[in-house]
C-alpha cells in the first residue's frame, strides 16, 4: 500500500525521530526540510549562508525556496511519501494543496505531535543543536504558534488529522503513530 503522510508538531515534538522510523519500515521517501536546509548550510553555498542566518535565529525560511526543493523531489518521485517540518505555514499549506493536485497524489495522513512546553525545551536543549538554546527554542515555539498552529483546523476540516500524544518514550509514541496508520506500519 502506498503512505501518503506527513508530521506536524512543535520543534522537538519527535517529527524527525520518528519520520526516520516510519520511512525506513514503510520504505517511504523521507523529505526533512530542516535536514534539508541544514545540508545547504554544510555545503557553504551563498544560499547555505542566507538559510544559516534565518535558521540560528529561530525563524522560518522563504516559502519559495522550502517549496523549490520539497517541489522537485516529489516530481521525481513515484511511490509513498512522508514529509517531516513542511508545511510550517498556510501559505506552504495552500502551495502544497496545489502540488499534491497538479501530482494526483492526495495526502493521506496528517499525524499531529503533541507535547508541553516544558519537555519540548528540556529535549530540544539535550538534543543541543546550534539553533537549540534556550532564548531561540522559545522563539521557534512562538513562530510555531503563530505561523504552524493554523495548519492543525487546515488539516482537521479536510479529515486527515490524527492527534498523537507523544510524551512517551520513543517506542510508545511509535506504537500510536502505527495505531493512527490503521496497524498499517
Ligand atoms: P526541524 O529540523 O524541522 O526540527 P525541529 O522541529 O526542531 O525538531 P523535531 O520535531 O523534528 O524533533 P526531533 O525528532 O529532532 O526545524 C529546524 C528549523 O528549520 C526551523 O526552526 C526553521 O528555521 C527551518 N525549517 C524547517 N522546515 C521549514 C519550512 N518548511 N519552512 C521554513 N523553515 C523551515 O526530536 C527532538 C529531540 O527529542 C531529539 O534529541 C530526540 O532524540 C528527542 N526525542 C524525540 N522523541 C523522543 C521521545 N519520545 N522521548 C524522549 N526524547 C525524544
Amino acid at each position: 500500500m502506498t503512505h501518503r503522510l506527513l508530521f506536524l508538531g512543535p520543534p522537538g515534538a519527535g517529527k524527525g525521530t520518528q519520520a526516520q522510523r516510519l520511512s525506513e519500515q514503510l520504505q517511504l521517501l523521507h523529505l526533512s526540510t530542516g535536514d534539508l536546509l541544514r545540508a545547504e548550510i554544510r555545503a557553504s553555498s551563498d544560499l547555505g549562508r542566507q538559510v544559516e542566518a534565518v535558521m540560528s535565529k529561530g525563524e522560518l525560511v522563504s516559502d519559495a525556496l522550502v517549496l523549490a526543493i520539497v517541489g522537485e523531489r516529489l516530481k521525481t518521485n513515484d511511490g509513498g511519501w512522508l514529509l517531516d517540518g513542511f508545511p510550517r505555514n498556510l501559505s506552504q499549506a495552500e502551495a502544497l494543496d496545489c502540488l499534491l493536485k497538479d501530482l494526483g497524489q492526495p495526502l493521506q495522513h496528517v499525524l499531529l505531535m503533541e507535547l508541553d512546553d516544558e519537555t519540548l525545551v528540556t529535549r530540544l536543549l539535550n538534543r543541543g543543536r546550534t539553533d537549540d538554546t534556550e532564548e531561540v527554542i522559545r522563539h521557534r515555539l512562538q513562530v510555531y504558534r503563530d505561523q504552524t498552529a493554523p495548519l492543525i483546523q487546515h488539516y482537521a476540516d479536510r479529515g486527515v488529522l490524527t492527534r498523537i500524544p507523544s510524551q512517551g518514550s520513543v517506542e510508545e509514541v511509535a506504537s500510536a503513530v502505527e495505531e493512527a496508520l490503521g496497524g498499517t506500519a
